[in-house]
């Protein structure tokens, strides 16, 4: 026999032993007087009431104190953002309201089921009406509800409040997708580019319009960065499903919808570092952060703030999860340094491009920064190789002494340089590759470098500090046998000499 089938015959002969005992049991009453018996099973049961309502009430006691530190705003858990203490408060006196009325309801229910248990020769009263007990139990609900209502109403208000005009913030956009966030910050310029569905593809995830500028210098980083003590605001948009962007630790919970633009403007107050050591104070953070290996680092060490995804989205929900560091204003300044621009790193020149050709003002800003850090090492340079910079966006027309269109830039920038350090003089070298007449290079190499130094001078700085120096094919910095090494002999350079 299979146990199923043992099971259920012990099922049933139990259900027969139950119910043959209540036969007798009525057998039992009825041989006594049933109404005595009535009154003991009263007693008992009242008795009953009276000793669960003790243990429950140990209980809950009990577990409320036990369990306290597993509850958002007590123990490790302490809010990390301006408005988080409001929402804890909150949360505390919405608690101790239906605590209290929740240890009286009870103490009231078993209590009165033990008191009052039905005894013989008393009847219960008949109260029809009564005015006083319906003033009180109306009023006094009533009188809670507002308190809990209006105050919810004040920490709502200043919660979801939006960031005002001239206000300094920071605005960073969270993407829900199935299954992962998208996070767009801003980038130098401080404006998120407009986005459009349509142009959403495999490269372009977000549909960034790539005509709009503001687009160029956005970008997208895997964790959420952002720095302590500055106002936050964050665009949540989704672009399939509905999302929910979660950030548990500072109290921010705002659904993603699709189409319908959300945000949440929050302020961290506790840099990753500084919540980890808040940790370390509590024993359950002092395990080892892996359970496998006992000599691993501490829980509290590797903990990170984390951004997730509350919306049952689908079955990849779960790994809607990214890493959230809150950094010093110094940190997140030199993380920023770091971050490129998602246009120039993955879309630039790609057939996605709309722009291909086009020299970007982005670019141009780029390129100036290149060459200000170039020529400020070159100033700075001890050893004579180092005083040489090549000017990388500085060409000529085919075999000929015209400056191409977009060399201007460089030249605005050899010009500022030369402003910025009035006592520095610089030679300006053409170099050819060695195709050619060695003579007819030397010449045109010559050429170049008085086009360069023309043109330098054109805009307002003295000849006398601009040796301009032609050195045909006799110095290359790489080999002439392939055209790549040829496009590198092919270069203009500017020496510093001091
Ligand atoms: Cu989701």
């Amino acid at each position: 026999m299979s146990n199923g089938l043992i099971i259920l015959a012990s099922l049933i002969l139990i259900i027969i032993v139950v119910v043959q005992i209540g036969k007798i049991t009525e057998l039992a009453a009825r041989i006594r007087g049933e109404e005595e018996v009535q009154l003991e099973t009263n007693r008992r049961s009242g008795l009953f009431m009276l000793m669960f309502l003790i243990g429950f009430m140990v209980f809950v006691v009990w577990s409320a104190i036990e369990y306290k530190n597993y509850c958002f705003g007590y123990g490790p858990h302490e809010a990390a953002s301006a408005h988080g203490p409001e929402l804890d408060s909150m949360f505390n006196w919405t608690l101790f309201f239906t605590g209290v009325v929740f240890i009286l309801t009870h103490i009231a229910l078993f209590w009165f089921a033990y008191k009052y248990q039905g005894k013989k020769g008393v009847i219960a009263s008949f109260i029809p009406h009564d005015n006083k007990l319906e003033i009180i139990w109306t009023a006094v609900p009533a009188v809670v509800m507002c308190f809990l209502v209006i105050r919810g109403l004040v920490v709502w208000n200043d919660v979801m409040a939006d960031v005002k005009p001239d206000e300094d913030f920071i605005e960073v956009e969270a993407t829900g997708a199935q299954f992962l966030w998208y996070l767009r910050y801003p980038g130098p310029d401080g404006v998120l580019g407009e986005r459009n569905y349509k142009l959403i593809t495999g490269r372009n995830p977000l549909g960034q319009d790539w005509n709009d500028d503001a687009n160029l210098d956005d970008f997208q980083p895997t964790d959420l960065v952002l720095p302590v003590g500055k106002k936050v605001r964050v665009r949540i948009t989704a672009r399939d499903v509905l999302h929910s962007f979660f950030l548990p630790h500072f109290r921010v919970k705002m659904d993603a919808v699709p189409g319908m633009p959300t945000y949440f403007v929050f302020t961290p107050t506790k840099t990753t570092e500084e919540y980890r050591k808040e940790l370390s104070k509590y024993p359950e953070y002092q395990v080892p952060s892996d359970p496998n290996d006992p000599n691993s680092e501490p829980l509290w060490k590797t903990f990170n703030y984390e951004l997730a995804c509350a919306e049952l989205c689908g079955k990849g929900h779960f790994s809607m999860r990214k890493i959230v560091r809150i950094v010093t204003e110094d940190e997140y300044q030199a993380w920023l340094k770091e971050q490129q621009s998602y246009y120039l790193s993955s879309i630039r020149g790609t057939d996605e491009d709309p722009r291909k050709g086009e020299l970007l003002p982005i670019e141009i800003e780029q390129r100036k920064v290149e060459f200000d850090t170039d020529f400020e090492k070159a100033v700075s340079a001890t050893d004579a190789k180092d005083k040489v910079l090549q000017l990388k966006h500085l060409f000529f027309e085919s075999g000929s002494d015209k400056l191409s269109d977009q060399s201007r830039y460089e030249i605005d920038n050899i010009v500022a340089a030369l402003q910025k350090y009035p006592q520095v003089r610089i030679e300006v070298a053409g170099h050819t590759d060695n195709t050619g007449d060695p003579a007819e290079n030397l010449a045109l190499s010559q050429r170049r470098a008085e086009a360069v130094k023309a043109a330098i001078v054109a805009k307002g700085i003295d000849a006398s500090r601009i040796v301009a120096k032609g050195y045909g094919d006799t110095q290359p910095i790489d080999t002439n046998d392939t055209e790549e090494g040829r496009a590198k002999n092919r270069r203009t350079e500017v020496r510093i000499i001091q």
